[in-house]
């Protein structure tokens, strides 16, 4: 019977994705492993809508001119990932007003007492300590709008992201409890394998592209010379066999990275390096992540220098998104009692 469905009808029952990326620096290969790259697996079994997350970006302090190019660069580095605008929307957050003002209003639903707890909010306000800003206290209310304007079932996110989504969930509920049904809860998707892609440095703690350590992470854009580097100087531990275990978190985080890009799972790497020292296995590993990555590069360098390309897509994408969102909006601010115009 689903086989003679039509194709809208077929679409319909698609549920519906959503997720958005910081263009707060370089992306790094725990972004893409955590998150950009199963994004692009799910487009064809999801309506997925993506976009790039520039209003949160400047919950810290941005330079005006490289702010502008890394959003354009998130961007163009995204559809170089394989994000494809044909089947998943995906655009810029600051061009779609929605979101700034669903997220006003859901600040409204949200207690201060939920927002303090966040452990991002705590981490990030002792890192900047000189401008812990009231929007990056607000920070979560506005990835709750994100996500509830546009009816999301799912939410891809890296194991970091987990307990923003519990509170959006929460925002949510909360909202329908008191206006009867506006808003679908979303539910986390957190890939097991790659959710937590830690430093090459100090690997208790995740690669983050705000470390200040150069070396702790790997950039998507970053050329064959530099990974290489980075991946011998990674911290390792001093037993020097290729196996997962305690106390072995260097390791075990280049086991997950190698596993990650080339499906071995760690027991065939174990066998595969047996015998062999943490030298060749730091070797293949980023010959490993070069191989991932030179495809992705290529494309970017294409579509970078194409900016009337990029333009027509994020213009499109915003387009889409504000007619989906406003609609979200539009019924909320009627429960609420607004009257609309
Ligand atoms: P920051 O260093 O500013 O905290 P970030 O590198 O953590 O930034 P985000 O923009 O916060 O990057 O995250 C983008 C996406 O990448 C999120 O879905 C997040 O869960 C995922 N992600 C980030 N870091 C990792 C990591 N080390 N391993 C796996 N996923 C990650
Ligand atoms: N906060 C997320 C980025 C983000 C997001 C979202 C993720 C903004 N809005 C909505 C999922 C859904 C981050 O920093 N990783």
């Amino acid at each position: 019977m689903t086989e003679n469905m039509p194709q809208e009808t077929k679409q319909e029952k698609k549920k519906v994705i959503f997720s958005a990326i910081q263009p707060s620096g370089t992306i790094t290969l725990g972004n893409y492993i955590g998150a950009l790259r199963n994004w692009v697996k799910l487009q064809d079994d999801y309506n997925c809508i993506f976009a790039v997350a520039d209003l949160h970006a400047i919950t810290v302090r941005q330079d005006p001119k490289i702010f502008k190019q890394n959003i354009l660069n998130a961007y163009a580095l995204l559809l170089a990932c394989g994000i494809d605008t044909e089947k998943s929307p995906f655009f810029i957050q600051s061009h779609v007003h929605t979101h700034a003002e669903l997220a006003w209003i859901l600040n409204c639903y949200t207690q201060f007492g939920e927002l303090s707890r966040m452990t991002q909010f705590k981490d990030k306000s002792q890192k900047h300590a000189d401008n812990v800003n009231a929007g990056l206290f607000t920070y979560p209310s506005l990835m709750a709008a994100d996500i509830l304007l546009y009816q999301a079932d799912l939410v891809p996110v890296g194991a970091d992201q987990k307990q923003h989504l519990e509170l959006a969930r929460n925002i949510a509920d909360r909202f329908n409890g008191i206006y009867g049904k506006t808003f679908t809860i979303p539910d986390g998707y957190i890939s097991k394998v790659g959710s937590r892609i830690m430093s090459l440095q100090d690997p208790t703690k995740k690669m983050s592209k705000s470390d200040e350590n150069v070396n702790a992470w790997v950039a998507v854009l970053d050329n064959p010379d530099t990974i290489m580097k980075k991946f011998k100087r990674a911290v390792t531990d001093s037993e020097a066999v290729v196996r997962v275990g305690e106390g072995k978190d260097g390791i075990n985080n280049l086991i997950g990275i190698m596993s990650s890009v080339t499906g071995k799972t760690a027991d065939e790497i174990t066998v595969e390096f047996e015998g062999k020292g943490y030298g060749d296995f730091k070797q293949a590993v980023g010959e490993a992540v070069v191989e991932e990555l030179r495809p992705i590069q290529e494309r970017f360098n294409d579509y970078i220098k194409n900016k009337d390309y990029l333009e027509e897509q994020y213009r499109k994408g915003a387009e889409f998104a504000l007619r989906i969102s406003q609609r979200t909006l539009d019924k909320a601010m009627k429960k609420i009692g607004y009257v609309l115009k």
